[in-house]
C-alpha cells in the first residue's frame, strides 16, 4: 500500500515537474543588464518609474551646479589673475553674497527633499499584499517560501550548459536560476526579506527595490509589476566567497498563469507529503 502511495506521489510530482514550465513559458526578458549598458533597466513597477525620475531630476540640478561653479571658477581664474587685476579688493565680507549662498542651497536641498521623501516613503510602506513571499539569504543560494500557500523551494544559478536546457539565453548566465520567484502581473507582492547565515541583498533593479536579508530579522519590501516578462537580480551585499553565483530570477505571469502555475508548483514543491496526509485522515 505504502509503494502505491508513494508510486501516486511520485508520479503526480513528475507530472508536476513536466508541466512546471509551461505557464512561464515564452515570457520576454526585460530586466537584464545591456552590454556597455549605463542607463537604468526598463522599470516595470511604479517604484522603478518614480526613482528613475528622481533621478533624472537630481542630475539637472547636479548639472546646472556643477556648469555654475566651473564658470565661476573660470571666470576668477581669467578676470583675477595677476595680469588682469594688478590691484586686488582687500575687502573680506559681502553681506548680500554670503546671505544667497546660504538661502540658495537651503532652496535646492528642499526642492530634492519634497521631491525625494515621498519616493523613498512609497517603497518603506508597505501595503496589504495580495501574495507574501519570505525570501531567505543563503551562503550562496536564494530559498522562497509562499507563506499562504504552504510551499517553498530554493534557487540555485544556472552554469553556463544548463542554460538552453530552462530556456535562457547564453548571455543570462550568472543571472538565470534553475527555479524562479513567480508572481501575478498588476497584484501587490510583498517579499519578507532575511538570511540564515550572513547578511545577503535581495533586488530587482526593474522593479526598484533592494533590501538587505539579515539573519535574525524579517525586512519587508514591496512592489507590482505592470508588465508580464522575466526580470533578473543578483545578491547586492558582499556575503563571502560565491557572492556573485547566487542571482535573481523573477517571472511575472498573467494571473490565469499563475494560478496555474500554483497548482504545479504545490504537486512540485509541496505534493509530495500530501497523499502521505490524505491517507492519514481516511
Ligand atoms: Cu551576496
Amino acid at each position: 500500500m505504502r509503494k502505491i502511495i508513494s508510486a501516486l506521489a511520485l508520479s503526480v510530482a513528475a507530472a508536476g515537474a513536466a508541466m512546471a514550465q509551461s505557464p512561464t513559458d515564452g515570457l520576454e526578458t526585460i530586466g537584464k543588464p545591456q552590454p556597455m549598458g549605463t542607463g537604468f533597466q526598463p522599470a516595470a513597477t511604479s517604484l522603478a518609474r518614480e526613482l528613475q525620475w528622481l533621478d533624472g531630476f537630481i542630475l539637472v540640478i547636479i548639472t546646472v551646479i556643477v556648469a555654475f561653479v566651473l564658470a565661476l571658477i573660470g571666470w576668477v581664474i581669467i578676470r583675477y589673475n595677476r595680469r588682469f587685476n594688478p590691484t586686488p579688493a582687500t575687502f573680506t565680507h559681502n553681506s548680500p553674497l554670503e546671505v544667497t549662498w546660504t538661502v540658495v542651497p537651503i532652496i535646492i536641498l528642499v526642492a530634492i527633499g519634497a521631491f525625494s521623501l515621498p519616493v523613498l516613503f512609497n517603497q518603506q510602506e508597505i501595503p496589504e499584499g495580495d501574495v507574501t513571499i519570505k525570501v531567505t539569504g543563503y551562503q550562496w543560494y536564494w530559498g522562497y517560501e509562499y507563506v499562504d500557500e504552504g510551499f517553498e523551494f530554493e534557487s540555485v544559478m544556472l552554469e553556463r550548459d544548463q542554460l538552453a536546457e530552462y530556456g535562457y539565453a547564453p548571455d543570462e548566465y550568472l543571472l538565470a536560476t534553475d527555479t524562479a520567484v513567480v508572481v501575478p502581473v498588476n497584484r501587490t507582492i510583498v517579499m519578507q526579506v532575511t538570511a540564515a547565515d550572513v547578511i545577503h541583498a535581495w533586488t530587482i533593479p526593474s522593479f526598484g527595490v533592494k533590501q538587505d536579508g539579515v539573519p535574525g530579522r524579517l525586512a519587508e519590501l514591496w512592489f507590482e509589476a505592470d508588465r508580464e516578462g522575466v526580470y533578473f537580480g543578483q545578491c547586492s551585499e558582499l556575503c563571502g566567497l560565491q557572492h556573485s553565483y547566487m542571482p535573481i530570477t523573477v517571472k511575472v505571469v498573467s494571473e490565469a498563469n499563475y494560478r496555474r502555475w500554483l497548482r504545479e508548483a504545490k504537486a512540485e514543491y509541496a505534493g509530495v507529503p500530501r497523499p502521505v496526509k490524505l491517507a492519514s485522515a481516511d
